[in-house]
């Protein structure tokens, strides 16, 4: 026998969730208590909205990542986490503490209700939760667990579990085997879409490959580097998609983002005949503002359990199973001669000699930094040019990329910069806007007191640039904050301030030294990136009617 909590705690580490972070509060006490028997080590955070990103960044590199809170005032402080992992599809599982049952069994007015009905908390997490379970069965909970992690895993959503206090060491049985949901196709589903897609791909003459957000949640990689060398197709990512598959691949073209790509980018995909989806949405920050040029009669839209071809919907058909058979089906083909790899086409694009006293403008940071990274960083960036800039940089071999850049929530890059750098020994590098910052900075005193190696660069631009880009107002300003003090304060050295090409230089070589620093890049108001500028004339267009 052991207890609710030790089982949950076991099967999280074996899942991967070798840490968990959270903050504490009387009624997940007794549960914190148990995670100090280990296995999974706590990591405590300053707010648990920045302990449901750091769950997030973690479980991007481990496969799931673990949140811990006390009863409802945590849960709801990490609401929004938890709804940036359903929406990006983050198998991210939020554990929270609640009061004794007999006090929900009587309905008691207790602090951090919000009034006699307990199960608030519970249903607000319903919608954006693939399983919202209640403990407080000793003889049910282990089912409980195992199935919400089983839907955890296989959706890569969200899932809720509440502990009430007086379950916390209730005997349970041991973890016996654990069983993933391994659900196969339809078969004459996936028959027919096979065929009809094989039919297709046969006839055309340059179809191209684009990769989505489920390939690397779903870990397709494997699969779609096989289908990739037995047909040489050419391919592209968009940004949600980005170093899925790594950008060194000789058969990838660059990102396709609509008309924020490259021109030659968006001629092989616009002038492709037909074009292969794989794990991919059609989502505005992904298709340059829906500019993306994707003619429903040349889409083969292959999703984690659908396969639509033109017009023509076949469900339930796995993905994997999908790829593997066009594997096995589709002839043998060559790279076309015409293909030009990202490598080969922004060979020189980041060529870049530093001129010392010159101020530095966004766009030489970036240019620069293209060359500072490195084979197997991990990159972490927030909404704004953290995102726009860094999305169609060329990435080294087997890079990361973490982003929001679907759901958007600014503030999610902090949180998640540490999750990403905790148990894993990967440089990790964080982008980030100073608003965006303002929001979750709290947290680099966590990195600090953790000992991570993160590399922090803060682009202060003094104020919501993005924002700017599209309408610019007094609601665009922020305090402004002396950023590169602020490691010092929470625990640290002092952060480095850089305004000018030469001091660049000088940080970047003192960041080469494997720990913990903070680079304040301060640039002008309306000094954008080429993309930002690009999306805030396009989102100023869409929201036209609102300004007088
Ligand atoms: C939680 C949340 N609040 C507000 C917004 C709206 N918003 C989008 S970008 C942005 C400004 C980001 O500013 P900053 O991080 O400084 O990046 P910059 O655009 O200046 O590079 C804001 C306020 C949002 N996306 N998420
Ligand atoms: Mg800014």
């Amino acid at each position: 026998m052991t207890n609710i909590s030790q089982y949950l705690l076991k099967r999280l580490h074996e899942l991967g969730s070798k840490h968990l972070f959270g903050v504490c509060g009387d009624v997940v006490l007794g549960f914190m208590e148990q995670v100090q028997k280990g296995p999974v080590k706590q990591i405590n955070c300053c707010n648990e909205l920045n302990a449901g990103y750091a769950a997030d960044g973690y479980a991007r590199l481990h496969g799931i990542g673990t949140v811990v809170t006390t009863f409802t005032v945590g849960p709801l402080s990490a609401i929004n986490a938890i709804g940036g992992a359903y929406a990006e599809h983050v198998p991210v599982v939020i554990i929270a503490g609640a009061p004794e049952t007999k006090h929900a069994k009587a309905s008691r007015m207790l602090h951090h209700t919000l009034g006699p009905d307990y199960a608030v908390a519970r249903e607000m997490f319903h919608r954006i939760t693939v399983a919202s379970e209640y403990l407080d069965d000793p003889s049910k909970a282990p089912e409980q667990i195992d199935r919400a992690l089983s839907l955890c895993l296989y959706y890569k959503r969200p899932i809720y579990l509440e502990i009430p206090a007086d379950m916390v060491i209730e005997k349970c049985k041991e973890p016996g085997n654990f069983k993933r949901i391994e659900r196969k196709s339809d078969e004459s589903s996936l028959r027919d879409a096979t065929t009809e897609a094989i039919n297709l791909l046969s006839k055309a003459k340059n179809p191209i490959i684009l990769v989505g957000m489920e390939v690397l949640r779903h870990q397709l990689q494997e699969p779609i580097k096989k289908l990739l060398d037995k047909t040489g197709y050419g391919f592209v990512a968009f940004p949600t998609g980005k170093a899925a598959i790594s950008e060194d691949h000789p058969q990838f073209i660059g990102i396709y983002q609509g008309n924020w790509s490259r021109p030659y980018v968006k001629e092989m995909v616009e002038k492709s005949d037909l074009i292969l989806m794989l794990g991919a949405f059609i989502i505005d920050s992904d298709t340059g503002g829906f500019t993306a040029k994707l003619d429903i009669e040349k889409l083969i839209q292959v999703n984690f359990e659908q396969v639509k071809i033109k017009n023509q919907l076949f469900e339930n058909v796995k993905i994997d199973e999908f790829i593997d058979k066009l594997i096995q089906k589709l002839p043998e083909g060559k790279v076309s001669t015409s293909l030009i790899p990202a490598s080969k086409a922004l060979k020189d694009e980041y060529q870049y000699t530093p001129a010392p006293d010159d101020k530095l403008l966004v766009k030489r940071f970036f240019k620069r930094i293209a060359t500072f990274l490195k084979p197997n960083d991990v990159v972490v960036v927030d909404v704004g040019d953290s995102l726009y800039s860094t999305s169609g940089m060329l990435f080294p071999k087997n890079a990361t990329y973490i982003s929001q850049a679907f759901y958007n929530s600014i503030g999610f890059s902090v949180g998640a910069a540490l999750g990403a750098s905790t148990g894993q020994e990967r440089r990790t590098l964080l982008f980030v806007g100073d608003g965006s910052f303002q929001i979750g900075a709290q947290e680099i005193a966590t990195m600090i007191h953790t000992d991570c190696k993160t590399i922090v660069f803060l682009l202060n631009n003094d104020g919501y640039g993005i924002e700017r880009a599209i309408y610019d107002g007094p609601y665009n300003d922020l305090s402004p904050w002396r950023y590169h003090l602020l490691p010092e304060a929470l625990g640290g050295e002092k952060g480095i301030l850089v305004e000018t090409e030469g001091q660049l230089e000088e940080a970047l070589k003192k960041a080469e030294n494997n720990k913990f620093t903070f680079i304040e890049i301060k640039v002008g108001r309306f000094d954008f990136g080429d993309i930002l500028k690009m999306a805030g004339a396009a989102m100023a267009e869409g929201s036209k009617n609102s300004y007088e």
